[in-house]
């Protein structure tokens, strides 16, 4: 099955999808081999794993050169974090072409303005997009899109900006009207209660997805309740390798010595089937003349 249907599927479906972060094409592997059934494309995570901040500061392009190697590194569905389209509804639409020649399954984009900041950061401060703005920058997607299962996922940011329920619900009514397959509605509280309130109203408009990293306490069982149709784990592989890198590039410098580092790290083989180094050696012993044989031997 195409990677667009397999996620229109994930989102559509009645029960309760997940889809978690990854941000190169490693963790991208590791996510499908943990058994997720699609990849969110965290800009927040993309960029830190850049080494730069979560407001635009690699170009989309960069942006699109990983996604290019988690694509071609994993069998599951995409959903990138198209931030706000990279600009106007001309680079909202040019990014769905780019995005469909890579096979990415889906776009996310949010109703704020470039060059955004990640929510979690005075989002009571950041200014939202103009909705007949953000309206036509969702049609020109659609309308650019040639696979009818790309997905457009609408990206409600009225409660991180302190606007409250009716904005929320006049603004993903918009984008509704506009064409959007599904809608984010992101909350920062540290509890359910904004996307409570959301869920109440709308009642089931559209599929609904939720990022609960700040209300992570909530149990799954209450979002089933509630009708959600997609779960976004936004970026704890990011933060779990941070952690992890830290300690061992801490313990390794003040110990001089790989002793007591060895048996908590990857091994290298493990390294070698992520990468799918087998796969080289099978095609070596297919392609290459004897002459050349032996890993690598044919350049
Ligand atoms: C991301 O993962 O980059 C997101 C989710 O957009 S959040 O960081 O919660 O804004
Ligand atoms: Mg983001």
């Amino acid at each position: 099955m195409k990677k667009t249907k397999e996620l229109r599927n994930l989102i559509n479906s009645e029960k309760l999808g997940f889809i978690m972060e990854a941000h190169n094409g490693l963790s991208a592997k590791i996510v499908e081999e943990a058994g997720f059934k699609g990849i969110w494309a965290s800009g927040l995570s993309i960029s830190a794993a850049m080494g730069v901040r979560d407001s635009n500061e690699a170009s989309w392009t960069q942006v699109l050169d990983v996604l290019e190697f988690m694509s071609d590194a994993t069998s599951i569905p995409i959903l990138l974090d198209g931030d706000t389209g990279y600009g106007n509804f001309n680079n909202a639409r040019r990014l769905v072409k780019k995005l469909e020649q890579r096979d990415i399954a889906g776009v996310c984009i949010e109703d704020k303005q470039f060059p955004k900041m990640n929510s979690f950061i005075n989002g009571q401060l950041q200014p939202m997009a103009d909705i007949e703005e953000f309206c036509g920058k969702i049609k020109a997607m659609k309308d650019t899109q040639t696979d009818d299962d790309f997905l457009i996922v609408a990206r409600v940011e009225a409660f991180i900006t302190g606007r409250g329920l009716d904005e929320a619900l006049r603004r993903a009514e918009a984008y509704r009207k506009a064409g959007a397959d599904a809608v984010l509605i992101h909350s920062k509280r540290p509890d359910i209660m904004e996307i409570e309130a959301f869920m109440k109203e709308w009642a089931g408009r559209l599929p609904v997805v939720i990022v609960p990293t700040k209300y992570y306490l909530t149990p799954t069982v209450k979002f089933r309740e509630l009708g959600v149709s997609l779960v976004i784990w936004a970026n704890h592989n990011l933060r779990s390798s941070i952690e992890v890198m830290k300690q061992v590039s801490r313990r390794i410098y003040q110990e001089e010595s790989l002793i007591h580092i060895e048996k908590n790290v990857a091994t290298m083989e493990e390294v070698f089937r992520l990468q799918g180094a087998e796969e080289l050696e099978a095609a070596e012993q297919q392609y290459l003349p004897a002459s050349h044989s032996g890993t690598n031997q044919g350049i």
